[in-house]
């Protein structure tokens, strides 16, 4: 148990030394209002997404309703959604983002 005769005992690891933190997806929702092209402007600028993949983004969303902008850890993805949800507020867009743990 440790004790090599110095009266100091070991404590054996029963867990992994490093625990990843939870992720959280941000989600965008359709609207019939916003234009598409704030949307792509909006994935570019907050989501760091090249042109391409923002239309790609964009268009599934306008598609299916939902679509997933990128996977975050808790506070980064929390940054994200008020930044869309504030720019929305600014340009009088409808716009709805989220976010919900993966
Ligand atoms: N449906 C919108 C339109 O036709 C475009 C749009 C796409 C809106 C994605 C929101 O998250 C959205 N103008």
């Amino acid at each position: 148990d440790g004790r090599g005769g110095s009266g100091v005992s070991t404590i054996t690891r029963t867990s992994p030394r490093t625990k990843r933190p939870s992720l959280y997806k941000v989600l965008l929702l359709n609207d019939d209002y916003t234009p598409q092209e704030f949307v792509v402007w909006l994935l570019e600028a907050v989501f760091h997404k090249g042109h391409d993949e923002a239309h790609q983004i964009m268009m599934h969303v306008h598609n299916t309703g939902v679509g997933i902008c990128g996977v975050y850890t808790y506070e980064v993805a929390e940054t994200k959604v008020a930044q869309v949800l504030e720019l929305a507020r600014r340009n009088e867009h409808p716009l709805q983002c989220t976010m919900e743990r993966e």
